[in-house]
């Protein structure tokens, strides 16, 4: 299988995930170190205090990726480093760090996507009410002005939010992320003003760098229903509501779904129906974009009678489960990549992440087996005439795993965290080389389509 000549290979990380340094050069605290410091919210305690201490090690990381010949790398920036009180004053010193990175990226070839929020709210603006609130838009649209000033000359991908899902559902209503809420009607609003702030952010991203191209980066778990039964049918579509549609559908200019109005007013998660919702702010919301980026792991598999607050895919008995619990189903990526362009007609698509956590080392067949599945079904819908223009694995080294700590390892390149060093497994090398051939040994088998 030859990719097609020009796809982009790349790798991704996230700020808070890899950098440690959380108290050094005028960064302060984000929702994350006060939510990680907090007894009993992540495994074993773990912080991002240190984590990869990519701070500090970020010469020997570019490097690291130069050698592996990656193309690409996506990394988020660090909103309290670079806006120590969520807006108002710049810290030089945090943008100073990008912008090094930025040049040395550049001067080794590789494209840096930027990504302006992976879930770092500065503490202040929580507490000035957070994500529900709508200043905090206004607040990030401030991130994206100066933040896109100061690397608008150089960077050419922006990514505005990272997974808006997680932003305001998994942290507000789920609980299990920095907030750490368990309030609906909080989440629902979240995912406004998080949405509208995409909006508000294109347009400072485009005043600025009017080269680039703009994007958002949504994650999915594509619903299939247990079994034919009209039941888990409509369980399905349910989860499809509120974890697809109320995010796609609003960004590509089709509000949001009726259903799931109807369907969140009756359980009285919207008690005074949508009237967060301004005038305007769905114009602002489906603003163009140059690209739309997919992050994919696992399938959920969805059954009647189960509430969406009980968030459980029905075991597969017999399928292969990554070290999270996710179930490897790349057939589920291959549908989702047709349905976004045969459905909505994505112009371009990233793969903005995918990739699975296990924990061998330094041989790591699983991790490879899962990628060439994975990347398989992207070349399949490539071949349908869906335009996909790269891929972004994630991660380019294990690293915080938010609530799961170190448990988790999602690299390609391992960390001690005893000595921080990096250790490429089987994986990277064999990343390296389907990179430079632009080629893949398929393994798909018909069963995976089942
Ligand atoms: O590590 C995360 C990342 O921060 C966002 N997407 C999913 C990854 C794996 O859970």
């Amino acid at each position: 299988m030859q990719f097609p000549e020009g796809f982009l290979w790349g790798v991704a990380t996230s700020a808070y995930q890899i950098e440690g340094a959380w108290a050094e050069d005028g960064r302060t605290p984000s929702i994350w170190d006060t939510f990680s410091h907090t007894p009993g919210r992540t495994k074993n305690g773990a912080t991002g205090d240190v984590a990869c201490d990519h701070y500090h090690r970020w010469r020997d990381d570019v490097a690291l990726m130069a050698e592996l010949g990656i193309q690409a790398y996506r990394f988020s920036v660090s909103w309290p480093r670079i806006l120590p009180e969520g807006r108002g004053k710049v810290n030089q010193k945090g943008l100073d760090f990008y912008s090094r990175l930025v040049d040395a990226l550049l001067e080794a070839g590789i494209i840096p996507f930027v990504t302006l929020y992976h879930w770092e709210l500065p503490q202040v603006l929580q507490d000035a009410g957070g994500w529900p609130e709508r200043d905090t838009a206004a607040a990030f649209a401030e991130l994206a002005d100066v933040t896109s000033r100061a690397l608008g000359d150089r960077v050419t991908h922006w990514i505005t939010h990272n997974e808006p899902w997680c932003t305001s559902l998994l942290s507000h209503q789920v609980g299990v992320h920095a907030p750490g809420w368990r309030d609906w009607h909080a989440a629902l609003r979240a995912a406004h003003t998080v949405l509208w702030s995409h909006g508000l952010a294109v347009a400072h991203i485009r005043a600025n760098a009017p080269d680039a191209e703009v994007g958002i980066a949504i994650n999915f778990e594509p619903a299939t229903p247990a079994s034919p039964s009209p039941e888990d049918y409509h369980a399905a579509r349910l989860w499809d509501g509120y974890y697809f549609r109320w995010f796609v559908n609003a960004l590509y200019g089709r509000r949001y779904p009726a259903d799931m109005v109807h369907y969140y007013t009756q359980q009285g998660y919207l008690p005074h129906g949508l009237d967060f919702v301004q005038t305007g702010d769905m114009e602002t919301i489906a603003a163009p974009l140059d690209f739309f980026g997919v992050n994919y792991y696992t399938r959920h598999i969805a059954q009647a009678g189960e509430s969406l607050d009980a968030h459980r895919s029905v075991p597969n008995p017999g399928a292969e489960y990554t070290a999270m619990g996710w179930e490897v189903h790349p057939d589920s990526f291959y549908r989702l990549l047709n349905r976004l362009y045969f459905e909505y007609g994505m112009g371009k698509i990233y793969i903005t992440e995918n990739g699975c956590s296990y924990l061998d080392f330094p041989h790591d067949q699983k991790r490879i087996e899962y990628l060439r599945g994975h990347l398989t079904a992207v070349y399949r819908a490539i071949q349908n005439g869906v335009p996909i223009a790269g891929y972004l694995q994630w991660s380019f080294m294990d690293n915080y795993e938010w609530a799961e700590g170190y448990t988790q390892r999602f690299g390609i390149v391992y960390v001690d965290y005893e000595t921080q060093q990096r250790l490429p497994k089987d994986s990277a090398f064999w990343y390296r080389d389907v990179i430079k051939s632009g080629k893949l040994n398929s393994n798909f088998l018909k069963k995976d389509a089942d």
